[in-house]
């Protein structure tokens, strides 16, 4: 077993086939000094409660799940050297905590940063039942209960889920059942087309009746399917604006043939133009989800989730939360954050993600946030994260929607403890590290606000001006005097989608947090910032001291006792990211030394 499990040590037998079951075999072999009990109470669901019977057994009382998630966070606990709790109760904050694949049918991984598909091969399902189990286990230890298996670009063969492919799913589902991990699949909204329907207008009586019998089929099939998941007018997808329909006609339809079953609608809500001219100054891609759905607040069906990605451009660095997430009170909503590290360093760059989770997970308004989903960094390599510290994502998302409150710190080095058992000492030293590498990260390439001045498609390594006269909205219209876009009332009007009190935060560039600063306004290289150094010096240090950073986390990475293979990958990959912030720092360095003329007050090397 790799990853966060290796210190369970027990091959899974195929026999298992409850959650029970599974509960009481990985409790036999990871505490065998301890008697267990368990009661049944399907009214919990997946709460826990965990007390000492008077014969000394630890009882664990929960609905199917929570029985098996009790006996993980015990397990957890005792691994990591804690006395067991007389008393521990516990119940997840989001009742939805998804896993989405972008995975393909023909075997590759969008965005996939560590192999190909666990799922496919060649256009058709095609697994290995031993990792599907591995793969169950590192969900269900965390607590993720939903698996969407395919991209949600659903390019052909793919939309075969629904048909062919379904006995394979079917027994796919049967593997996910015992860790309480439900599979979803991505739909494509105009797959009734592809059956003689010559429309997939929502308002269409036919397209309503080809979904529901699909649904039918599909939920014979697997009763205990989630749903589906949809991706619509968003990069090329086919949605309901082709039948000039809104996205609660489309959503709503669905939800309708999946009600019988219990079924749910993810909808995503990553819809912009992607076709922008760069020289109309009025569009301004993060105003989009709000302009595409605040208006439809309230009338979408109570069994569909509109999925939001956490900020409003796309897994940048640092972004605002996403203001529909904020505003869109009558409607079921799930924010969306990116394990793939598309735009955070690929799996070469370490990229500790929960203190960004939790600066944004602190903005949510607690009503109807009732579901989270992250995009998968899993593929088929061996330690299925590419690198083996990337494993620390999936794992601390796990714990964190199951209840947002955890201390992140407790949170990494829980991973670092389960994960290699070092010394304390080598425990803290890791756990600082990976707790600091976002911010490093975010330092060397395109700090304050600015993303964006990454290579275009690739996503990895700097190229400042790569999007600027592109089509995809995402400029920082940095010239000789200024850098930023003004996003408040007097600019593009974005800020105008957030409550008043967020908005007066932002609005003014003396106030405004400086992380946020290039987002939200347009300022001079000779603006002051808060601690007194202009921006164009605060430009240059951040990416001096981003650089500084990695090459000190690279000595002290390489000083941790890693076992192998972990220490040959990792030591190649820190490699590869001290390269990679050696670009960034000059060439985001000399990209603006060469617009402002400004020079670096402390004399380092900037090239000409
Ligand atoms: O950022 C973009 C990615 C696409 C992805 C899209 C999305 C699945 O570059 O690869 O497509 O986001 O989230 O739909």
């Amino acid at each position: 077993m790799k990853a966060w499990l290796s210190r369970l040590t027990a091959d899974l037998p195929s026999s298992l086939t409850s959650c029970e079951d599974l509960a009481r075999f990985e409790l036999a072999h990871a505490i065998p000094s301890v008697s267990f009990e368990f009661q049944h109470d399907p009214a919990l669901g997946e709460e826990f409660r965990i007390s000492r019977k008077e014969n000394h057994a630890v009882c664990i009382a929960g609905g199917s799940a929570g029985i098996l998630y009790g006996a993980y966070a015990l397990i957890r606990n005792f691994l990591e050297g804690n006395s067991l709790p007389d008393h521990l109760e516990s119940s997840p904050r989001y009742s939805l905590r998804m896993i989405n694949c972008w995975d393909n049918a023909d075997g590759s991984v969008e965005r996939g940063y560590s192999g190909q598909s666990l799922f496919f091969q060649n256009g058709k399902l095609s697994y290995d039942p031993f990792r599907m189990r591995e793969l169950g286990r590192l969900m269900a230890s965390v607590g993720l209960n939903v698996l969407c298996i395919n991209n949600v670009n659903v390019h052909f063969p793919a939309q075969l889920l629904l048909e062919d492919m379904l006995p394979d799913a079917a027994a796919l589902a049967d593997l996910f059942r015992p860790f309480g991990v439900r599979l979803m699949f991505s739909v494509d909204f105009s797959q009734p087309m592809r059956h003689g329907i010559p429309t997939a207008d929502p308002l269409n009586p036919a397209v309503l009746s080809w979904w529901k019998e699909t649904a039918a089929r599909v939920y014979s099939a697997i009763p205990d399917l989630a749903g589906f998941l949809v991706k619509a007018d968003s990069e090329g997808r086919p949605g309901p604006f082709t039948y000039g329909r809104n996205h609660a006609d489309g959503a709503n339809m669905l939800a309708e043939a999946v009600r019988p079953f219990g079924g749910i609608i993810v909808w995503r809500c990553f819809v912009y133009n992607c076709r922008q001219d760069w020289r109309d100054t009025m569009t301004d891609r993060p105003k989009a989800a709000w302009e595409h759905y605040a208006f439809l607040d309230g009338t979408f069906a109570d069994n569909v989730i509109l999925q939001v990605k956490h900020g409003p451009f796309d897994f940048q660095v640092r972004e605002p939360v996403s203001p529909l997430l904020l505003g869109m009170k009558k409607t079921n909503l799930a924010m969306e954050l990116q394990l793939a590290q598309e735009y955070t360093g690929q799996q070469i760059d370490l990229y500790t993600m929960i203190p960004m989770w939790k600066e944004l997970f602190e903005e949510l308004p607690e009503e109807n946030i009732m579901s989270v989903a992250a995009v998968s960094n899993l593929g088929n390599d061996e330690n299925y994260t590419g690198h083996p510290l990337a494993a620390v994502n999936f794992y601390t998302y796990g714990l964190l929607a199951w209840n947002p409150a955890i201390d992140p710190r407790k949170a990494v080095s829980s991973w670092v403890n389960l994960t290699y058992a070092f010394s304390p000492e080598d425990e803290r030293t890791l756990t600082d590290l990976l707790l600091s590498s976002r911010r490093t990260y975010e330092k060397y390439t395109a700090p304050l606000g600015l993303g964006w001045m990454i290579t275009p498609h690739t996503h990895y390594g700097p190229n400042p001006s790569g999007y600027e006269y592109d089509l995809w909205g995402t400029y920082h219209k940095a010239d000789r005097n200024a850098v930023g876009i003004d996003r408040t009332a007097s600019g593009t009007g974005y800020l105008l989608q957030y409550p008043d009190d967020l908005q007066r935060k932002y609005a003014d560039p003396e106030t405004c947090p400086d992380l946020y600063l290039l987002f939200y306004h347009r300022l001079p290289y000779s603006f002051r910032m808060k601690d007194g150094r202009t921006l164009i010096q605060r430009i240059y240090d951040d990416h001096f001291e981003g650089l500084a950073e990695t090459e000190k986390m690279s000595r002290l990475l390489l000083t941790l006792p890693f076992p192998e293979p972990d220490k040959t990958v990792i030591s190649d990959r820190m490699q590869r990211q001290l390269h990679n912030a050696k670009e960034w720092c000059d060439i985001i360095n000399t990209f603006f030394h060469r617009l402002s003329g400004a020079d670096d007050l402390h004399g380092r090397v900037i090239y000409e």
